[in-house]
This record gives structure tokens, C-alpha cells and sequence, in this order.
């Protein structure tokens, strides 16, 4: 209405923007392409009068726990703060990637916070050119409390070379270099970060390549800086010690050339040995032992393995069986047969908390024998199932991705031929 003053709001809540006037809600969009930037007013051919204009921040969000991992596919970078730049998804030949433009002199941008201390950060990227400035660089943020406060290990086009800096109070201090590296342009390149009290450690591909120790930043969150580069990042994760990243489904080991080097043994004296044909086992004198393969990406799949119990150490806690969803050795589901009770058990571990989700007594797996285990993960729901019968199942949301593993306490157990399928392919 001409001549009046009228109260409009614009809400932009994820990926949902909404347009109040006058307290009523008359229209409502849902758009993944821009997730972050500030406001600004339009007027086209009008005479308009603005007053009394505010912007609220939504409340400050949870503290996020690790693990995290964001693959972009939704078009939000969920829990990311903008530092600086214009970051965004953007659609990479029909996959979705976070990205800052070329123009942008310095964007960074993170994750997590001061909860946050010993970690691992993992990302891809891909640099499809620089601006060609002598500041361009790329790379990742580690123990970020703040714009003048963190860590940053980055790799430098002019100078070809890869550091580890330390921002303290806004002084840039170089603590380590290593000269005569090129990122080749156009390829998708994987960097990972790994903070271990002083210590920082940058890896290429996996393979160490630079270290530095430095004990000014005990904690911080996790971020991704470059300045002048035209660069796409995407499959970042942040977790806690212990989970191999970038195992593709399906997984499959027979052990007869040894254990797959994509195991990761958390605990236990794994080997393989002879029994028939090579298998995989740890000794009956480890009370614990668990190894796990696959990584935050995984989310439903159907797991398989051969397992055969010659005997049991009889000391009130024998059990074998699997871990899914596993994210770190404190957060995953149990899926096992315990024969000091006599019973299929599907467990709960999170945040190192232990709650029983379903529980089958009478239940008995014969020594000697091989026996098949196969457990199917999908959504909310786990099944376990022993020689080709549904024996348990559960319904719990908490956990929904994360790697296989084995896990036997107190036991002579022989294992062989694991699958790991995605769902579609049994
Ligand atoms: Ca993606
Ligand atoms: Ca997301
Ligand atoms: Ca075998």
C-alpha cells in the first residue's frame, strides 16, 4: 500500500529463504546455490523510504562433536563458518564442491571450535588456476580460534613450496618449509592435516611430508584457506585418531596375500595365518581386539564374513562378532555373540557410552565350525544374521556412517572371506 509503512522480513534459514510482510509469511523457496552472504535492498522505478532495518543471527549453534564429514551433495556446508571470501557450492560436472572465487584475496573458512584439540583433517581439491599474485596459496587450517589465531599449512604456486605457519595475535611466524613441490593444475590432489599435541603433521596422498612441532595452539577448530586461487574442495572429514579415510565399496579380503593394507587395527596382534587357506586372527591372550576398514563415507552396506571360534579363554566376557558404522573407537554398533552369557547381542557405543539395543539369549555358536556373519545397515535399522538366519535386529538413529570392523575379546578366532557391499549390489 502506497503511503504506508509496512514491516517486511526476509528469513534465510539452510537452504530454505522465506518473505514476511506484516508478520504474515507470503511466499517460501528452497535453494542450495548460495549458503552464505549478507543482505542488501532493491528498488526498481519506486520512491521508497527504509527505516528501523536490523538482522538477527539465528542462536549460537551446538558445539559439534567429532567425527564430522561433509560431501557437499546437499548444497549446505553444515556447521562451516565464513571467516572471509565468498564461499559456496557449486555443481563440479554433476557433483556438488565447496569454492571461493579467483577475485577473493584471502578466503577462510571453518569448522568445530575450542572442544576441538587432537584431530585429523582430510579434504580433496582440485585448483583450476591461481591469479597469479606472488600471495597465492592454498591449504588447510588447523587449531583456529580466530582470524589472528591458528595454524595454516599450505602450499605456495610461485614458490613452489609447501609450509607450516603459525598466526599468533596476527604475526605470521614460518615454523617449517619444504621447497620443490608442484601441484599439478586440473587434478584432484588429497591433503590431510593430523594435530597431535605440539605436534603437525601435513600429508600428501597419504604419505607424510612435512612436520613441525609448535605448542602455542593447544585447540581450535578445522578450516580451509587460499588466497587468489580458483580452487574446489570437497569429501572433507574431521575425526579423532584412528579410521582410514578413502576406502571404496565394495571391500573385499580373502587374507591369502596377507591382511588388505586398508585395515586399521585398533588394538590386537592381527596376522594372517594358515587354517585351510590363509585367515585373519589375533591371539586368544589379547583380551581385546578390534580392526576395522572404510571410513565416514560409508553409510548402508551389507557386511559378510566367514568366522570359525576354536576355543575360548573362559574368563566371563568371550565374545566375537562386528562393529558397523564405526567412527572412532569410542562411537559405533556391536553386533556379537557372547558365549559366556549365550546370547546374539546388538550394542550401542556412543561417546564411549555403552547401551544395549537388543538382546537374543539361547543363543550358541558351535567351536570349530565355520560359521557365516552377515550384519545389513540401512538407515536407522541393524540386522544380524548367523548362517543365512535373521537372529536380531534394532532401530537406533545416532549413528548413520562409518566403517566395518572385527571384534573378539577373550577368544581363538579364524576369520575369512569379509565383503562389504553397498546396498544393490548383494
Ligand atoms: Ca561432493
Ligand atoms: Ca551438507
Ligand atoms: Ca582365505
Amino acid at each position: 500500500m502506497p503511503g504506508r509503512w509496512h514491516t517486511v522480513k526476509a528469513e534465510a534459514a539452510g537452504r530454505v529463504l522465506r518473505v514476511y510482510v506484516d508478520g504474515q509469511l507470503i511466499l517460501a523457496a528452497r535453494d542450495g546455490s548460495l549458503s552464505g552472504g549478507g543482505i542488501g535492498f532493491v528498488q526498481i522505478d519506486a520512491d521508497v523510504h527504509y527505516d528501523r532495518v536490523r538482522v538477527d543471527l539465528p542462536a549460537t549453534p551446538a558445539p559439534m562433536t567429532l567425527p564430522v564429514a561433509e560431501d557437499f551433495e546437499d548444497g549446505v556446508a553444515d556447521g562451516w563458518r565464513v571467516i572471509d571470501g565468498n564461499w559456496r557450492v557449486v555443481d563440479d560436472g554433476g557433483t556438488p564442491a565447496y569454492y571461493a572465487p579467483v577475485s577473493d584475496a584471502l578466503a577462510r573458512t571453518v569448522v568445530g571450535d575450542a572442544s576441538w584439540s587432537h584431530y585429523t583433517i582430510e579434504v580433496k581439491l582440485k585448483i583450476d588456476g591461481w591469479a597469479g599474485t606472488e600471495d597465492d596459496a592454498v591449504g588447510i587450517l588447523v587449531r583456529y580460534v580466530d582470524p589472528d589465531n591458528y595454524y595454516a599449512l599450505t602450499y605456495h604456486p610461485p614458490a613452489e613450496e609447501l609450509r607450516i605457519e603459525r598466526k599468533l595475535h596476527g604475526r605470521l611466524t614460518r615454523l617449517v618449509t619444504l621447497p620443490g613441490m608442484r601441484l599439478a593444475p586440473g587434478l584432484w590432489h588429497t591433503l590431510k592435516v593430523e594435530v597431535e599435541g605440539p605436534a603437525l603433521r601435513l600429508y600428501l596422498y597419504g604419505r607424510p611430508v612435512l612436520t613441525a612441532t609448535d605448542d602455542a595452539l593447544a585447540r581450535g577448530g578445522a578450516g580451509l584457506i587460499q588466497q587468489g586461487g580458483d580452487i574446489l574442495y570437497d569429501a572433507v572429514s574431521v575425526r579423532g585418531p584412528a579410521l582410514v579415510m578413502g576406502v571404496p565399496l565394495p571391500f573385499h579380503d580373502d587374507f591369502e596375500q596377507g591382511p588388505s593394507a586398508l585395515w586399521n587395527v585398533v588394538e590386537g596382534d592381527w596376522t594372517t595365518i594358515a587354517d585351510g587357506t590363509q585367515v585373519y586372527h589375533a591371539p586368544i591372550t589379547d583380551d581385546l581386539a578390534r580392526t576395522t576398514v572404510g571410513d565416514l563415507f560409508w553409510k548402508d552396506y551389507t557386511a559378510e564374513a566367514k568366522v570359525k571360534v576354536e576355543r575360548w579363554a573362559g574368563r566371563g566376557n568371550d565374545s566375537v562378532g562386528f562393529l558397523v558404522r564405526f567412527q572412532d573407537p569410542y562411537n559405533y554398533y556391536i553386533l556379537n555373540y557372547n558365549a559366556s552369557a549365550g546370547e546374539f547381542r546388538i550394542t550401542k557405543q556412543l561417546n564411549g557410552q555403552f547401551t544395549r539395543l537388543a538382546v537374543k539369549p539361547g543363543a550358541r555358536l558351535p567351536l570349530g565350525e565355520w560359521h557365516t556373519l552377515r550384519a545389513v545397515v540401512d538407515g536407522a535399522r541393524l540386522e544380524l544374521y548367523v548362517n543365512g538366519e535373521l537372529v536380531l535386529s534394532a532401530v537406533d538413529p545416532d549413528l548413520r556412517s562409518g566403517g566395518f570392523g572385527l571384534i573378539q575379546t577373550d577368544a581363538d578366532v579364524r576369520w575369512d572371506d569379509v565383503h562389504v557391499t553397498p546396498p544393490g549390489l548383494e
